[in-house]
């Protein structure tokens, strides 16, 4: 399907103003009602990293797609910006705080063929979070929650907001699906393929990823998850944690990652102050835009950043 492409604000119509009003009401609420779930849960809300040595190589992750890498340099030191605050979490969760959240703007230059899929913008925000000691379970058990209370919450507070059919199919606990099988039964294209087959939230655990996410080098497998939406695709992505400094390394060298951008990460782990943790993160957008019943997660952006398309604000 093709979809219309969010158009800058200065070419925007009085209806599209106020479909921009009215996601900004349902972002804010959105917020609200998880910041505050997060908080009543002991959570500490950690303030964003934008620019840093060290940040997500989103590699060898196979559904990333980076056009470029932002990398410039300050102060003599090569830095980058924010791909995600995985780095910064999983040491803050092991040096500081057992639970903690950021809200924190991604920036993956992605590929300008991906500037009408509907779920890519070359920047958007993240509630990342991560819990030490924690399982994957555990960490699914909180989502489901906290998805199907700010879902009731919505629809008995704001039901103007909420123009999603799938939202009535809300039921616990989500399915949970081997991304082999996936990959067994439609293809390469799995992804693409199962938001349009699926009728609830569905899970799919076991994706080959970085290598912050947990695998278990006797059988293959990974300790991860992703939520998938019906209709739309993959909204929180999330795992538990590697953090002994063997596996890290590792890994590392497997799959061509620079050590020498993961310096402090390897030393805690190399001292054995990595703490074991697992967590995930909401791409904020793609719920909003999921929520509203809306095709493109650059319309629920007031300032569009549409994939290979740059508009003045
Ligand atoms: N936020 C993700 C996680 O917690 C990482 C990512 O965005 N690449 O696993």
């Amino acid at each position: 399907m093709v979809l219309n492409i969010p158009k800058p604000i200065e070419q925007i119509d009085k209806n599209e103003i106020a479909r921009k009003k009215m996601f900004t009401s349902l972002t804010t609420h959105v917020f609200s009602y998880l910041t505050n779930a997060f908080l009543a849960r002991g959570f500490r809300w950690y303030l964003p990293v934008v620019i840093s040595k060290s940040t997500d190589p989103l590699w060898p992750d196979p559904g990333a797609s980076i056009e470029k890498r932002v990398e410039f340099e300050i102060y003599g030191s090569g830095v980058r910006t924010t791909l995600s605050m995985i780095v910064h979490k999983i040491v803050a969760c092991s040096l500081f705080s057992e639970r903690l959240f950021s809200i924190s703007p991604n920036i993956r230059i992605e590929k300008r063929d991906r500037a009408s899929t509907g779920w890519h913008a070359y920047e958007f925000n993240q509630l990342d979070f991560e819990i030490r000691d924690a399982s994957s379970k555990d960490v699914m058990n909180l989502i489901e929650e906290l998805f199907s209370g700010l879902i009731s919450h919505m629809k008995k507070n704001f039901p103007e907001l909420i123009r999603n059919r799938g939202t009535e199919k809300i039921s616990l606990p989500f399915e949970v699906i081997d991304r082999e099988d996936l990959q067994a039964k439609y293809g390469k294209e799995w992804e693409e393929i199962l938001p349009t087959v699926i009728k609830r939230p569905v899970w799919v655990v076991n994706i080959p990823r970085e290598f912050y996410d947990f695998q278990d080098f006797k059988t293959g497998k990974w300790d991860n998850y992703d939520l998938y939406l019906p209709d739309y695709g993959e909204v929180l992505s999330g795992a538990r944690r590697e953090f002994e400094y063997e596996k890290i390394v590792s890994k590392m060298e497997r799959d061509g990652v620079r050590k020498e951008n993961y310096e402090v990460l390897l030393k805690l782990a190399k001292e054995r102050r990595l703490k074991q943790s697992a967590g995930a993160g909401i791409g904020i957008e793609r719920l909003i835009t999921w929520l509203s019943g809306s095709k493109h997660v650059c319309e629920v952006q007031p300032f569009p950043r549409v994939p290979g398309l740059v508009y003045e604000l």
